[in-house]
């Protein structure tokens, strides 16, 4: 008899391709099954779309000198336009990642989404995708690992994470949301205004002039919101406008000596606040697409934050400009915040009453309760994330890895705080949490008001076998991590917080019997990996098995 099920039937009972689960209905009196929707096709209104006229006129850059700038927040025509465009044509799903397996591939995701959304607009947008990914090529090292190919996202290998308390440019992570204007340091302009006494238009040689502006050097660490978003998406999938975009693991974070200006000395420039101003919108130069709309890349910080001199207008990194990736010529740097908010590519700054009202301020970052999902919630319900709670990660060994040691396992990562405090105690535990090891002081890097430390430890392992090596941070606050995932979940998938989990398989060689029998795979010459190939010999001689058995009392008891 031949079987009449799909060939993955089996798989699909067992979750393991969730996507292709069907959704049970059973609001009425017979449960109702509604398959997976398939994707209807392309359509497109050519007649519509080129009745708009010429895209080069309609989308041209905005200045000589920014190549891939258009001017989207000025021009609410512009806008309308854009977006009528945008609905006259359809374009296919995002790829579904989260419930069935990662390509394994790098660029791991393409984002032909965003890439046909620019192609859609045309004029100075055509070419931005390609412009982008020459300039990863460029500047980013051979090594990082492309989540993203464009919008480009990527983040270093684990192995490189933390080699180096200080990031090197070219290992930091990146994390766009559209395409790398290219920015002529020249022709570069930005210009404060909005709730000012005097709005003003300052070139990078203002801003960069020392009798005006007192300089300001400080070592910050950036993390990315998504960063360990990957465990949650391993838990539970989730949804949000990044994450299409980025399934980070734990390299979304890194460290940079930066050198700039305190945005709170050129806002007194502008002659200080007034009417009511309370948060500065800080604008990016590329194009960001969201739901058939275009716009700038914008959001806001408290003037609060701005006037304890936590905000920075930044032209280096570590003692070079601005790689082009990271915000050429000037980005905005948040001491403690999340790396939403130290916008890129910034070209205007504008005081305002409340907090930006742009998507990114306002319906994105957003940190929900586990109740909250995809049919009922609202950005009201959300938590706007500033700052990042207490983390660590683990970055060696790896989950699933088989570590031999001699009853101590080599453990490396990172620890973080956000909002101006720092790891106190880094703390490890080879047994799921029960007991734990604090990392000596010794063993950490050098403390820092707005940076990760970078730490190691030999971690006590006398067991064999799988064990759950955990790690958790203590901040100088005393706040540390939930012990789990599922704490910490939410729809949005931000804000990985928990301790971080990893199996590891522990072979103690420091026991005889794992040494003598690690002589006999050699000598045999038996390949160790994988852990899961049966052995091909005997692993008790029958005399010894039978000795034991005259030595001790047998398995049953007669009465
Ligand atoms: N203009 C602009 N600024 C931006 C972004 C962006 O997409 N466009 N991404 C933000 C996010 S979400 C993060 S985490 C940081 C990342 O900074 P990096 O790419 O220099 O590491 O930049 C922020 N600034
Ligand atoms: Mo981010």
């Amino acid at each position: 008899m031949e079987t009449v099920n799909r060939p993955n039937e089996w798989k699909i009972e067992q979750g393991l391709a969730g996507a292709e689960l069907p959704f049970l209905d059973q609001t009425g009196r017979d449960t109702v099954a509604i398959p997976p929707q398939k994707w209807v096709g392309f359509w497109k209104d050519e007649e519509a779309i080129k009745a708009f006229g010429d895209p080069k006129q309609l989308f041209a850059r905005e200045l000589e000198g920014w190549k891939g700038y258009v001017e989207w927040e000025k021009y609410p025509e512009k806008k309308a336009i854009a977006h009528k465009i945008l609905t006259s044509q359809s374009f296919p799903p995002h790829p579904e990642y989260q419930m069935s397996p990662i390509p394994d591939t790098n660029p791991v995701l393409d984002g032909y989404r965003w890439k046909l959304w620019h192609q859609a607009l045309g004029g100075e947008l055509d070419s931005v995708p390609d412009d982008s990914w020459a300039m990863v090529l460029k500047e980013k090292h051979p090594e990082m690992l492309h989540l993203l190919q464009f919008p480009y996202n990527g983040e270093p290998p684990k192995r490189l994470v933390t080699s180096k308390p200080v990031t090197p440019n070219p290992l930091h992570f990146v994390r766009n949301h559209g395409g790398i204007p290219i920015i002529d340091k020249d022709k570069f302009s930005m210009t404060l205004d909005g709730l000012v006494a005097d709005p003003k238009v300052y070139s990078l040689d203002d801003l960069m002039d020392e009798s005006k502006f007192p300089r300001m050097e400080k070592v910050v660490t950036m993390q990315c919101s998504g960063t360990r978003r990957i465990e949650q998406i391993c838990l539970y999938p989730g949804q949000g406008d990044e994450l299409p975009q980025a399934p980070w693991a734990e390299g979304a974070i890194g460290t940079a000596k930066y050198v700039g200006v305190s945005l709170k000395k050129v806002i007194k420039d502008c002659g200080g606040l007034i009417n009511g101003a309370k948060h500065l919108e800080l604008y990016g130069a590329e194009t960001y697409f969201k739901a058939d709309q275009v716009m700038n890349y914008l959001v806001s910080v408290p003037w609060s934050k701005v006037k304890a001199n936590e905000v920075m207008l930044v032209w280096e990194m570590n003692g070079e400009p601005l790689p082009k990736i990271h915000g050429y010529p000037l980005r905005v740097v948040v001491l403690g915040y999340i790396g939403a908010r130290s916008v890129k590519w910034l070209y205007r700054i504008k005081a305002i009453e409340t907090p930006s009202l742009a998507p990114v301020q306002s319906k994105e970052y957003l940190y929900f309760n586990q109740q909250v999902g995809k049919h009922n919630q609202r950005p009201t319900d959300g938590i706007q994330i500033q700052e990042m709670p207490v983390s660590s990660a683990i970055m060696s060994p790896w989950t699933k890895q088989v570590v031999i040691h001699n009853g101590s396992i080599r453990c490396k990562g990172w620890a973080y705080s956000g909002g101006g405090r720092w790891p106190e105690r880094v703390e490890l535990s080879a047994d799921g949490g029960f007991s734990w090891y604090s990392v000596p002081n010794e063993n950490l890097s050098k403390k820092g008001k707005w940076t990760w430390r970078t730490w190691e430890y030999d971690l006590p392992c006398d067991v064999e076998g799988w064990i759950e090596i955990v790690c958790r941070c203590w901040d100088n606050s005393l706040n540390t991590q939930p012990l789990a995932v599922r704490a910490a979940w939410n729809w949005g998938l931000h804000v990985t917080s928990s301790a971080h989990r990893i199996s590891v398989y522990s072979i103690n060689k420091s026991r005889d019997l794992t040494k003598q029998r690690f002589e006999k795979f050699d000598h045999l010459g038996i390949p160790l990996a994988p852990i899961t190939q049966p052995e091909e010999f005997q692993t008790q001689s029958w005399e010894e098995y039978e000795k034991f058995w005259k030595e001790h009392d047998p398995r049953d008891v007669d009465e």
